[in-house]
């Protein structure tokens, strides 16, 4: 088997459920163009890393000297259908499972070690391993990869598989045959993530305002001020529920590690009672462990202040 279908064949065999490979060239201007308006209309407030390293996010040579190649990967991790008790909160879904960004280097991790164990001894070549914190736009380069198009909320979605899919990356010097061409649009005139949104942070014209999407404010602002909604602890996944193509997708075929159904019963009045010892059962391991319980409580605040009627959603 040639190298690009081993490598590809291995990734869904570690763990991955769509892979497909695009070339380290720097992404088309129109993506520069669209990130350095963003930044210019103040989109990227409160994520000041977001505003370093511009050039190196649209260039994967610029992060990795020599690379030809980048192996977009994906994992789906949609839960089977969760119901939530009445008065309960939610955390956003890939919070269920451990961090991603554990599991996701660690797959990429031993898919560089398959690739080293099929290259002829003595092969120099080098790979950087991405995932979230890496400056690199990688919804923009898993579309040229042909994973999916981006929607109007502003995610990868993968035609069969849907929004609730986390991405990584096998930046390499190797050159691999590209695959692609990227999806076309798939939204149509459909906008209901655009009213599924419950703080406006989803824009008709395709800008995304960070310092209002409850997803940044429950995650990364340093205090619940701006927090208005009785549903959401950490994370938010109103514009990814609310989409055709995720209703449609089945659940992810195998969880991601450390799956925790406890996290789906959370009651706000609850965890303003919680001593670190509950934070930690509740959370080690998860995302939810980097905001603290400190965060999590501010949360739990603005979620019973809020006027918002509390959950029982079952989406
Ligand atoms: C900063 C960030 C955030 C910020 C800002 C969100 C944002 N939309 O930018 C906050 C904290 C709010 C956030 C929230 C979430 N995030 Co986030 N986040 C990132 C991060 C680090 C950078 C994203 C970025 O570059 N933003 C800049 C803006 C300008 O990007 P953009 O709006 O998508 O537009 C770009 C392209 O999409 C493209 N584009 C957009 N539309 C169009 C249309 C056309 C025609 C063209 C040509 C191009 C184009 O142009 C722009 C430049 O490339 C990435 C990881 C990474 N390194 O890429 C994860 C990432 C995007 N996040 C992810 C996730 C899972 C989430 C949440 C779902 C988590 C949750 N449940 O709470 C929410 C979803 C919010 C949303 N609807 O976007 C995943 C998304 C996976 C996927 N399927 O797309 C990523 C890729 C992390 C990962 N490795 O899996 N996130
Ligand atoms: S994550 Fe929530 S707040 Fe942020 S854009 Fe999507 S629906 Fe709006
Ligand atoms: S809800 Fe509709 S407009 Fe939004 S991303 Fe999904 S298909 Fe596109």
């Amino acid at each position: 088997m040639e190298l690009a279908e081993a490598v590809k064949t291995q990734a869904l065999l570690l763990g991955f459920d769509a892979v497909g490979i695009t070339t380290a060239e720097p992404l088309e201007s129109i993506h520069l163009e669209r990130f350095r308006s963003w930044l210019a209309e103040g989109g990227a407030d409160g994520l000041e890393y977001m505003k370093r390293n511009i050039q190196k996010r649209f260039a994967p040579a610029q992060l990795l000297q020599g690379a030809q190649s980048v192996i977009c990967a994906a994992v789906h991790y949609k839960p089977a259908e969760i119901a939530l008790a009445p008065g309960c909160a939610q955390i956003a879904r890939f919070a269920l499972y451990d961090d991603y960004h554990l599991f996701i280097k660690e797959q990429l991790r031993q898919l560089a070690c398959f690739i080293e164990s099929r290259l002829p001894k003595g092969t120099r070549w080098t790979y950087k391993i991405c995932t979230d914190s890496v400056p690199l736009a990688e919804r923009a380069l898993a579309a040229r990869a042909g994973l999916g198009f981006i929607g109007k909320n502003h995610m990868l979605i993968h035609p069969v598989l849907g929004c609730q899919i986390l991405l990584g990356e096998l930046v390499t010097t190797l050159p691999l045959p590209p695959d692609g061409p990227a999806l076309p649009d798939g939204c149509g005139g459909c906008t209901r993530c655009l009213q599924a949104c419950p703080a406006g942070a989803l824009r008709p014209d395709g800008f995304f305002q960070t310092n209002q999407c409850i997803s940044f404010l429950t995650q990364y602002a340093s205090d619940a001020a701006h927090l208005r909604t009785s549903r959401w602890l950490f994370g938010c996944d109103e514009c990814l529920l609310a989409c055709p193509y995720e209703q449609k997708a089945p659940p992810c075929r195998t969880p991601p590690p450390g799956f925790t159904p406890e996290r789906t019963a959370l009651r706000p009045e609850d965890i303003l009672q919680w001593n670190s010892s509950d934070f930690e059962r509740f959370f080690k391991k998860s995302c939810v462990e980097r905001i603290g319980l400190k965060k999590l409580q501010q949360n739990a605040a603005a979620c019973l202040k809020s006027s918002d009627k509390p959950t029982g959603n079952t989406r």
